[in-house]
């Protein structure tokens, strides 16, 4: 038997939608300003997800759809800080609110002094920027971001990068992810996973996942369960995730 201790987060598609309005947005308007007739659509970008970090999504695209372009490492690396400048800008013009029942969460949480991880293949600074003027940074004891790690999910470094920093037994932790790439970084950590679905990771396969929901809901707002047993619960709490944990 378990006792729960801290919560893991993953960010993109997770703790908000930020993939088809924020990141995919801010990739084709760093691509106008470089000059590239790139134009990712919502749904080629669906497919383009297949691949997390957004260098090697770039690099991936090139390989895949424009064979005949040639770019090395450091221009991929410009354009991608570019990418991250325009992403920080739509944050600030708050365009892209937290998912339902992230913020109460995080709170209750953080009052029952569990503690907070944050393990995400995006960058640190779009970490911060998603955050600000929504959750305080520091209620996270760890944020580990981007390049950190070296393979990006699904492999599993991050989820044992953030364990190891905390200096806890997956045992003691739950993850919260929102695609397939995710889970399987944090099930091989060893670590239950509750799956938030998303448009873009709806049809993603899952079964390796405790709980699969439409989102964590809230008491007045209750979430779909998609699969696992939430035991009569209609939206995810405390009392529910020491349930799952010590079953
Ligand atoms: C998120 C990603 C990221 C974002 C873009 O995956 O794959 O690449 O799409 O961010 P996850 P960057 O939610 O599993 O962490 O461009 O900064 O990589
Ligand atoms: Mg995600």
């Amino acid at each position: 038997m378990s006792e729960l201790q801290a919560l893991i987060f993953d960010v993109d598609g997770t703790l908000a939608d930020t993939e088809r309005d924020g990141h995919r947005v801010a990739f084709n308007q760093a691509f106008v300003s470089a000059g590239l007739d790139w134009d990712w659509s919502v749904e080629l970008y669906g497919k383009l997800l297949a691949v997390t970090g957004g260098k090697e999504r770039m690099r991936f695209y090139l390989d895949t759809y424009r064979p005949d372009v040639r770019m090395d490492d450091a221009a991929i690396a410009d354009l991608h800080k570019a990418k991250n400048q325009y992403y920080a800008q739509l944050l600030a013009q708050g365009g892209i609110p937290l998912r339902p029942g992230v913020r109460r969460l995080l709170a209750a949480a953080r009052a029952a002094n569990l503690r907070l991880a944050i393990s995400t293949t995006t960058t640190p600074e779009n970490v911060f920027a998603l955050l600000a003027g929504n959750i305080d940074a520091s209620w996270f004891e760890v944020i580990a971001a981007g390049d950190i790690a070296p393979k990006k999910k699904p492999a599993a470094d991050i989820y044992n990068y953030v364990l190891a920093q905390m200096d806890l037994p997956a045992a003691n932790c739950l993850a919260f992810e929102d695609s397939e790439n995710g889970t399987i970084s944090a099930v091989d950590a060893g670590i239950l996973t509750i799956v938030t679905i998303n448009d873009y990771t709806q049809l993603h396969n899952f079964d390796r996942a405790k709980l699969v929901l439409s989102d964590l809901g809230e008491p007045d707002r209750p979430c779909q369960i998609l699969r696992g047993d939430t035991q009569g619960s209609t939206y995810v709490d405390l009392p529910l995730l020491a349930r799952l944990i010590t079953v």
